[in-house]
């Protein structure tokens, strides 16, 4: 006997004075490197566990799986927008995020029902089956119709944030290192920002704003998280867009550009307030007079 044969090939192919004490058992067969089964019509026990796991493990894995799909969720959430253009563009992300968990659960639930229902019985082959002119089609037409489906909600979204309305307030925004200029047109109101002081650009509440927004010196980035917006600000180039803030309130904005070494100093904020405390900020402040922090 070989030493990777097992004692009951050598019983059986000896036929030894241990051919007494056990099965008669013909040459052990080995696909794989995995035991079998003999030639009589017992099965030797695979090698593979196949227990069942224990319920430790079972609540280890469902904790673990939690802990992985948690930060997925969490990371999922965009915070709630306070213009028109950001919330078109959030119906639009809640869309994007709506589709894909649909494809992803449609897929995981397929797939697992897929390794259960078709798992290994036994060493038939299963029944061997290629081309299929409608599952082609199917899979094809899907994937399509979605894509779309998602171009028109984009396009859609688009032209919201894109549109340009007629406004009557503009804004000339200039990003400078390390702080940012508000000009009112049509006003001499001036903000500045500077070090230690975080400059406040005030706007009317339903009201679309357009930005006209400059660099004097590298390419800085205009972001105010809370309006889902971002812009690049590049010298020699004037970036146009318009915001419609729909809440009173204050709100956070920084420059999403490394731009140099007080980068982090690049910070400002939205002020959205009534339109009649607008007028009463246009009026009231003449001559650059510093507003919220500003020089
Ligand atoms: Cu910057």
């Amino acid at each position: 006997m070989t030493a990777a044969e097992p004692p009951g090939a050598a019983a059986g192919g000896a036929g030894g004075e241990l051919a007494g004490s056990r099965p008669q058992a013909g040459p052990v067969y080995h696909v794989g490197g995995r035991l079998l089964g003999t030639k009589t019509t017992e099965l030797v026990k695979e090698s593979l566990p196949l227990h069942d796991p224990a319920p430790g493990t079972v609540k280890r894995a469902g904790r673990r799986l939690a802990l992985a799909v948690l930060p997925l969720l969490v990371a999922g959430c965009a915070p709630q927008a306070v213009t028109t253009e950001g919330r078109a563009t959030h119906d639009a992300y809640n869309v994007f995020l709506i589709a894909a968990a649909c494809v992803f659960g449609v897929v995981a639930v397929w797939l697992l029902w897929s390794v259960v229902a078709y798992r290994r019985r036994n060493d038939e082959l299963p029944a061997q089956i290629s081309g299929s002119n409608k599952l082609e089609l199917l899979w094809t037409a899907i994937p399509l119709a979605l894509v779309l489906f998602l171009f028109v909600v984009t396009v859609r979204a688009q032209h919201t944030v894109l549109s340009d309305p007629p406004t009557r307030v503009t804004i000339d925004v200039t990003a400078f290192q390390w702080s940012w200029q508000f000009d009112y047109e049509g006003s001499d109101r001036q903000v500045i920002g500077g070090p230690g002081h975080v400059p406040e650009m005030v706007v009317p509440v339903g009201v679309p704003i357009h930005i006209k927004l400059r660099s004097a010196d590298v390419v800085h980035s205009f972001y105010v998280p809370r309006a889902l917006f971002k812009r690049q600000a590049i010298p020699g180039t004037t970036n146009e867009f318009d915001m419609n803030f729909q809440r009173v309130g204050l709100y956070h904005g920084q420059c999403a550009q490394y731009c140099g070494v007080a980068h982090s100093d690049m910070l400002f904020r939205v002020k959205v307030v009534s339109q009649d405390e607008f007028e009463r900020f246009l009026t009231s402040g003449r001559g650059g007079a510093p507003t919220g922090g500003g020089t």
